[in-house]
């Protein structure tokens, strides 16, 4: 896809706040500092629309981003951030309960976990979560710079394996670093922002 126009409109903290044009909408999910902005970024062609930082737990709101004026992309919070105090972990599911149990414009979440790591509790946690909201998931495994060429494909297995992904979700290997995967990506994000 060709990106012509790509903007924040909001970030929001609570329902109220969502755009309500009912563009269809694309989330990210994934650990803190796994790589959700720096994915948004590589897929627009934009160095820094989407706030990264080599420090985790940078993004805190549901940033929503319209895309060509036709779709949104949301980034959400990272979870699984050590130094994050019990109150502010509360907020986060509330937050995260709010947006995905209510939001009837989400077709699809991008679930970006570390191709170089096992997938985490909190990510079996976050896939298991999605599947019971009965949203349609995409596995992204980011990083693939980072691992020889000849481990992918015992590093996406394990990606498969842990979370005991459903066999009808893909999973696509990705690198915002080489931009490996990123026209996979927009071929598989196109059949859910028509
Ligand atoms: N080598 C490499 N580094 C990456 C890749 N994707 C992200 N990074 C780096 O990982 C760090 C975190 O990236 P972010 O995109 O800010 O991560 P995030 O998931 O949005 O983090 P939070 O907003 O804190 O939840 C940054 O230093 C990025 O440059 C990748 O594909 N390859
Ligand atoms: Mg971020």
């Amino acid at each position: 896809m060709k990106v012509n126009k790509a903007e924040i409109v909001i970030s929001a903290v609570s329902e109220k706040q969502y755009p309500n044009n009912r563009w269809p909408e694309i989330a990210l999910a994934g650990r803190s500092n796994v790589g959700k902005s720096s994915f948004i970024n590589k897929l627009i062609n934009r160095k820094n629309l989407a706030r990264t930082s080599s420090k985790p737990g940078k993004t805190q709101t549901l940033n929503f981003y319209t895309i060509n004026d036709a779709f949104y992309f949301v980034d959400v919070p990272g979870y699984g951030y050590a130094k994050v105090s019990k109150k502010e972990r509360e907020k986060w599911g509330k937050m995260m309960e709010e947006y995905f149990s209510l939001r009837d414009t989400l077709r699809l979440t991008v679930l970006i976990v570390d191709i170089r790591h096992k997938p985490t509790e909190d990510d079996r946690m976050m896939y298991d979560f999605l599947k019971h909201f009965e949203i349609p998931v995409l596995v992204i495994a980011t990083k693939l710079d980072k691992i020889p060429k000849n481990k992918k494909d015992t590093h996406l297995k394990r990606v498969i394996n842990t979370l005991e992904m459903d066999p009808d979700d893909a999973v696509i290997p990705f690198s915002a670093e080489t931009s490996e995967g990123k026209e996979e990506v927009w071929r598989y994000l196109g059949n859910y922002i028509k």
